[in-house]
């Protein structure tokens, strides 16, 4: 029997000899089929493989705060309306009726995964993802963090004009009671039209030891004043232009630290924020482009054992694009170029607008289809790739109501053509709020899972291994991200639906479920 005492949050157990419950924890143990592959002259013997892992996941979720870097900018004051709204379960007029709070467009809280089929009825089963595992509720989160910018967050959410008055006014006197943290500006990686909402800054214009402790003391003292288990910090200030990589200045971990001290020219503020959080041991999160995780800078959280996740929410554009983009290539249908046009109004396009920022973004949303068009060796040639063009444009008047507008033009049978057109409106911060909020709350639940070799493994390694945790660099958020940051070595996956099976899969393997397949065998063969 399960003899489980689950928690009332906790929606289902798992009856199997492979599954352990205990108060604190979840033990599965899991088997990890894959296939190797030997290549001898063009030709592959496929060897069915079987790894054995312990899973172990804490229950206790905890108390979670949040500190985002950028908090009074259009993604930080509507995610933050939008945990109140939803805290509070507030419903307002529009003009199309009333609207309530929810969490749509947040993968976690609003979509389901099959469980498995009814034992009764074979139908399927299936739950809300948010409940696979132990994981934190958005509305408990603890909201924080920093801006080069002063405004509290009710004027802050004036300015970025992104919520409906009626709702604003509802949450405006707890907005209005959140002033973000100073935060470090060095005015030569953001754009310079940005200088003028700059009033809120710790001295120095470039990087010092005394910011990463400034930033580090932050961490502690709000960690402190809410009496928090943990705390996540997450970049969603402004794109950054690109940090040159720098032999002895940014290359090693030591050799970052060093620099920092002495104020070297290339360290950006986002790294700073990076390596408080890593000597705090907090997970840190990437919401922009650039190249915050410098290698030095990957080095030191893999020798403290911290979390880091990035690059670049993947919300709009970019999100159709790994999506389709994977439908047309595995249908076999050859695309041949993708001209994807923006324009939008927000400050993250004014400070687009300048060269070098445009350029980080250019680059997070150019690499999309690279995995998805090398995997296809029957319509590409090694090398050869779709053309790919991304063009930003800052025109106010559309304000956070992105347009983005994508023509896909591919090859079909005996010459023809298929040609499709997008026309994606994009009201960007109420899409990339949601997705901060699965990043925090996947990253949390890192920080609660361990894992060991399983018992033949270990029996063969001399004994049991020690429990410890997922690689520093999460690639198991990469569904959130446009330019996935993944372990040195591995390979940067950026299909919609596989980064999505990843990470159910995960989760399942956590509570000793097989990976989700769509084979339903339990449908054709009776
Ligand atoms: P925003 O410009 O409204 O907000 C950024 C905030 O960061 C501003 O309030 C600014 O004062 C602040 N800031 C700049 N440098 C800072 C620093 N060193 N420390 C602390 N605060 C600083 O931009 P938005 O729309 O909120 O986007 C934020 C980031 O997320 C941008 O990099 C954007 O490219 C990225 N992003 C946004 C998406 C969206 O759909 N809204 C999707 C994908 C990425
Ligand atoms: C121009 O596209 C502005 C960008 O900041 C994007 O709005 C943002 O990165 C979202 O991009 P996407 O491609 O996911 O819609």
């Amino acid at each position: 029997d399960t003899a489980v005492k689950s928690p009332k949050s906790e929606l289902f157990t798992v009856r199997s000899p492979n599954v352990t419950y205990t108060d604190k924890d979840i033990i599965s143990k899991y088997t990890y089929r894959t296939t190797e592959v030997n290549v001898t002259d063009g030709k592959y013997i496929a060897t069915p493989k079987e790894t054995l892992y312990d899973f172990k996941t804490e229950r206790n979720v905890g108390k979670v705060g949040v500190m985002l870097v950028g908090l009074g900018g259009n993604n930080g004051t509507t995610i933050t309306a939008g945990i109140l709204a939803n805290r509070r379960n507030l419903t307002w007029e529009t003009r199309e009726g009333p609207r309530a709070a929810n969490y749509y467009g947040s993968v976690i809280m609003g979509s389901t995964v099959k469980l498995g089929t009814d034992a009764k009825t074979n139908k399927e089963i299936n739950i809300p993802l948010h409940d696979m595992l132990p994981m934190a509720h958005p509305n408990d989160l603890v909201i924080g963090g920093w801006d080069i910018s002063s405004l509290d967050l009710a004027a802050a959410a004036d300015r970025a004009k992104v919520l409906e008055p009626t709702l604003k006014q509802l949450v405006r006197k707890e907005l209005a009671s959140i002033k973000p943290l100073p935060s470090i500006y060095y005015p030569d990686f953001i754009a310079a039209n940005q200088e003028s909402r700059a009033d809120n800054v710790v001295p120095g214009s470039k990087a010092s030891s005394e910011h990463v402790e400034h930033i580090r003391k932050d961490i502690r003292d709000f960690k402190a004043t809410h009496s928090l288990d943990k705390v996540i910090v997450l970049w969603t200030a402004n794109t950054e232009r690109y940090a040159d990589v720098l032999p002895g200045v940014n290359d090693t971990s030591a050799n970052l630290l060093a620099s920092i001290e002495s104020g070297h020219a290339e360290i950006a503020p986002s790294t700073v924020f990076a390596v408080a959080s890593i000597l705090e041991n907090v997970p840190f999160i990437n919401g922009s482009p650039q190249n915050t995780f410098v290698p030095g800078c990957l080095a030191l959280a893999s020798e403290k054992n911290s979390f880091l996740g990035g690059d670049d929410f993947k919300s709009g554009q970019t999100k159709m694009k790994s999506a389709l983009v994977d439908f047309l290539i595995n249908a076999g249908i050859k695309l041949t170029s993708i001209a994807s046009y923006n324009h939008l109004g927000n400050n993250d396009g004014k400070n687009l607008s300048s060269q070098a920022q445009f350029r980080s973004k250019e680059i997070s949303k150019s690499n999309v289809v690279d995995d998805m068009v090398e995997a296809n060796t029957v319509l590409y040639k090694p090398g050869e790739k779709p053309d790919h063009t991304v063009v930003i444009k800052y025109m106010p008047a559309v304000g956070d109501n992105k347009r983005a507008m994508d023509e896909y033009y591919a090859e079909i049978f005996l010459g023809g053509h298929q040609t499709i057109f997008i026309s994606n409106v994009c009201e960007d911060s109420l899409l990339a709020a949601p997705l901060i909020i699965d990043l925090i709350l996947v990253a949390e639940l890192m920080t609660r899972i361990t894992w060991r070799a399983g018992r033949k493994e270990q029996e063969s390694a001399g004994g049991k291994g020690e429990w410890k945790g997922f690689h520093s660099v999460l690639s198991v958020l990469s569904y959130m991200l446009k330019a996935p940051v993944v372990p040195e070595g591995t390979p940067v996956i950026n299909s919609l639906a596989r980064q999505r099976g990843c990470m159910v899969n995960v989760l399942r393997a956590c509570v000793g479920l097989e990976a989700e397949g769509d084979m339903g065998l339990e449908y054709k063969l009776f």
